[in-house]
């Protein structure tokens, strides 16, 4: 008899609930969970694919370890032993800095990736880490971390109750949302408009979000920080700013019009390639907008000028007035997150501590360019990078230069991959840790929880009893971290758990703010309930969190949560007696409360943006590119790592360099036919698509394709390999203060293929 199942799903950012239909240990089918206090039963295509991708027969099932030059299947502890073996030996003679780590997209969408990296990056000692954020949001971390002082006070848009949301380079139609986790989020965007509100998106290509806006403006790729500017300024001009309440929590104001000055819509018109009336009639409805909010993802972020278009993002909502209230730009109140602590000065947010050895690139939220990995490891001299560990991550497709870094990886003395697959990039690996299939796998979202456009809080325990000869994620991670510890076989793994608690308790009861202070710790811990190290981990993060039960202590009067919240007195028990989850509310305003700037307000000129501006300008003066690249995802896919599910690839998914019918006449370009494309970091042949859905002037070819390396084991992708897009790229393009990868926006030429 099939049972069913609550799992949320993990696949993107938009966490909704699945209901799994379960034939012995096998998911054969998901829908949507109605009952699920977030998501409401919405489903999308890749979540009614779940038991396809949890099924796929390439999904490693043992470990993997490097022998006489071929990978071979493993017991656990053979494994172990040969991580044990390799990397604190390593370490011990060529120092801490010798082991790299990269940890990708999906760190973000399990457990272990929330719970562990931090344990093994401290056990680790080395600054050479790298992460998808340098591909992603980055530039989003450093202007909250100089806005805000908290690179992780990112203010999301208030999708349910806005009147005005000005969308630029997201395309949630298809994403399903990203720093914005909302289930159905073109749902939300349809109720928007039936609720007599505006959408206006900003997208080079008209793309299925552009389709159903009021209005869709069309700019030149890389212009967001200009066209942002020029809205900023002609607020200010016009009279039309008004921050209202938040007028007192704010530094920089004043110095702000001059910091602007040179920035009217006039001036960035023909760098935009948009009318400057069409600017200044923005600016006044974004003005006018009972509420509004502005929004800015990827083809906003991962362009030359991402920390200061990211930046000016906040700054429109601040000058409306439209920061951290109903309706605008929020702070969430994740359940698992920190508890608020008073308002008052903080340690505020600095940049470049360090720098990468090669390039001299500063450190961003200690994170080094992923760009910048390959030289890294390739240059020879002290504090080379000898071994790897990746978590998650397939950066020989999802970064800069694939073949570059795919030859460094193959002259790795040590490679670790935590990965199900074996891939592009796993494939150079000594050591392949395969984590089980998500049904074997517990979830809570420890950090899409912290952009959500509702405070809730959802927990489900694994759907399918973990197999004999798997290890969960989880204890794959905590392993690990004994492991480069010199500790494997000398500690469990729940001692990496036990450690983790104990340090918590231990600083929570010696804080004199919290109301745990001077209980005893061992006692606390003797509390908590859950069957595993990382379930007793929720609990605890649960308790002492914003609706946390805090074991029982009374929370501090006027506290930010004050006011008894639903959901307050929050536990792992509690929790699991609401297997669809607890609604904590709609997103309230949390200011001051969330400022950590030294200043504890909020910066909004800080330094190193101010230094920045000179630089935009200049952007004024130089002439565009005649063709530039730009990217797109597909509603079936996901990153790279989808490609292998028959349901997931064919029909529209598919790799194919978008050029706009004006472009390809020019070029002798016909649909259907081939052409070459060139930039910095080489060329690639490519399917042409004539289509006027991309502006002139733009192409755009989708990322996480190229599956046609050897020595892979994705039998499906391999067989409609596509062509990996940031071949074109060579790594030297990054947007300077995040350290960010220009994916978006950069020149090529294009040439027709017999
Ligand atoms: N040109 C261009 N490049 C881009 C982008 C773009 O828009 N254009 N987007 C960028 C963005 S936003 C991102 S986030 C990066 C992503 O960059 P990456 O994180 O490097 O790439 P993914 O394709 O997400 O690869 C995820 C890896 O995790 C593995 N994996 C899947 N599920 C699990 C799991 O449960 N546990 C573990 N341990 N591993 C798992 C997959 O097999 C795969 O190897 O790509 C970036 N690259
Ligand atoms: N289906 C699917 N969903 C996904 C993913 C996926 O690969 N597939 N990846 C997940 C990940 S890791 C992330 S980070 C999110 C990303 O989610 P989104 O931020 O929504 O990313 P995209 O869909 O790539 O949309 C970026 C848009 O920016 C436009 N653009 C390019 N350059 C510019 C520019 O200079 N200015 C402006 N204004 N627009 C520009 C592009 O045309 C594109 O439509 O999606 C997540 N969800
Ligand atoms: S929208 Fe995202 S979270 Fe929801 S079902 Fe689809 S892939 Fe899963
Ligand atoms: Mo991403």
């Amino acid at each position: 008899m099939p049972r069913t199942a609550p799992r949320i799903c993990p696949l993107c950012e938009a966490t909704c609930g699945l209901t799994l239909t379960i034939e012995g240990s096998t998911v054969t089918g998901a829908r949507g969970d109605r009952d699920d206090v977030f998501s409401r039963g919405f489903l999308c295509p890749k979540g009614a694919a779940f038991g396809g991708l949890d099924n796929d027969p390439d999904r490693l099932r043992t470990p993997l370890v490097r022998r006489g030059g071929h990978l071979r299947e493993v017991g656990w502890d053979e494994a172990y032993e040969a991580v044990a073996a390799a990397v604190p030996a390593l370490v011990r003679e060529h120092g801490a800095q010798s082991v790299g780590v990269v940890l990708g997209n999906p760190n973000a969408h399990t457990m272990a990736g929330a719970l562990y990296p931090p344990l093994l990056l401290g056990a680790l000692g080395t600054r050479n880490l790298f992460t998808a954020s340098t591909l992603d949001q980055m530039p989003k971390h450093v202007s909250s971390g100089l806005l805000f002082g908290d690179p992780f006070a990112i203010p999301v848009p208030d999708l349910d109750r806005t009147d005005f949301l000005l969308l630029l380079g997201a395309n949630p139609v298809e994403s399903n949302g990203s720093l914005c986790t909302a289930p159905d989020f073109p749902g939300r965007l349809k109720a928007l408009r039936a609720r007599g509100g505006t959408l206006v998106v900003v997208d080079p290509r008209r793309t299925r979000t552009a389709r159903l806006a009021d209005r869709h403006l069309a700019p030149r790729p890389g212009a967001d920080a200009l066209l942002l500017a020029a809205l900023a300024h002609t607020l200010l001009a016009e009279k039309l700013a008004d921050p209202g309440p938040l007028a007192e929590h704010l530094e920089g104001l004043r110095e702000l019009p001059d910091a602007l000055a040179r920035f009217t819509p006039e001036d960035v018109a023909p760098a935009c390639d948009l009318p400057a009336a069409e600017i200044r009639t923005l600016a006044r409805e974004l003005a006018a907008a009972p509420t509004a909010a502005v929004y800015g993802r990827i083809g906003s972020c991962t362009t030359e000028y991402g920390t200061l278009a990211s930046w000016l993002v906040d700054v429109l909502n601040i000058l409306t007035g439209n920061l951290d209230r109903p309706g605008g730009a929020l702070f969430p109140l994740p359940a698992a997150g920190p508890r608020p602590r008073p308002a008052g000065p903080g340690k505020g947010f600095a940049l470049g501590r360090w720098r990468s050895r090669v390039s001299g690139h500063p450190e961003a939220k200690s994170e080094l360019p992923t760009a910048a990995l390959a030289e890294e490891i390739e240059t020879p001299g002290e504090g080379r990078i000898r071994a790897l560990i990746a978590i998650a991550a397939n950066p020989v497709l999802s970064a800069p230069d694939g073949r570059r870094l795919d030859a460094a990886l193959a002259g790795l003395d040590f490679m670790v991959s935590v990965d199900p697959y074996l891939n592009e990039t796993s494939r150079h690996a000594h050591v392949v840790l395969p984590p089980p299939p998500p049904s074997q796998s517990a979830h809570h979202d420890f950090a899409l929880n912290a952009f959500a456009v509702r405070n809730q809080v959802r927990y489900t325990r694994a759907p399918v009893p973990l197999d004999a000869d798997r290890l969960d994620e989880c204890e794959i991670h905590a392993r690990l971290v004994l492991a480069v510890s010199g500790m494997h076989g000398r500690a469990e793994p729940s001692a990496v758990d036990d450690t983790a608690v104990q340090g918590a308790l231990a600083k929570v009861t010696a804080d004199r703010q919290s109301p745990l202070y001077g209980a005893d710790p061992a006692r606390l811990a003797g509390l908590l309930t859950g069957e595993s190290g990382p379930e007793r981990r929720l609990d605890l993060m649960l308790r002492l969190g914003p609706y946390g039960d805090l074991f029982g202590a009374a929370a501090p009067s006027g506290s930010e949560t004050g006011g008894a919240p639903a959901g307050a007195g929050l536990s792992l028990e509690r929790l699991l007696a609401h297997p669809h989850g607890i609604d904590l509310g709609p997103l309230r305003p949390r200011l001051p409360g969330v400022l950590k700037t030294r200043s504890g307000r909020i910066e909004l000129l800080p330094d190193p943006i101010a230094a920045e501006l000179p630089r935009l300008r200049e952007a004024l003066a130089g002439r565009p590119a005649t063709l530039v690249l730009v990217g797109r995802r597909h509603l079936r896919s996901n990153n790279s790592w989808m490609h292998n599910v028959p349901a997931l690839v064919g029909g529209s998914n598919r790799c194919t360099l978008q050029v706009h019918p004006e472009d390809a006449d020019r070029l002798g370009l016909t649909d259907g036919g081939r052409a070459r494309i060139t930039a910095d970091g080489g060329s690639l042949d490519v399917p042409v698509e004539v289509t006027d859905a991309v502006r002139a002037g733009v192409v755009s070819l989708p990322h996480g394709w190229g599956h046609d390396r050897s020595g892979t084991r994705l039998a499906v992708a391999g067989s409609v390999p596509g062509a990996n897009v940031n071949q074109l790229l060579d790594g030297t393009r990054l947007d300077p203060l995040s350290g960010t990868a220009v994916l978006n926006g950069f020149p090529v030429a294009l040439a027709p293929l017999p």
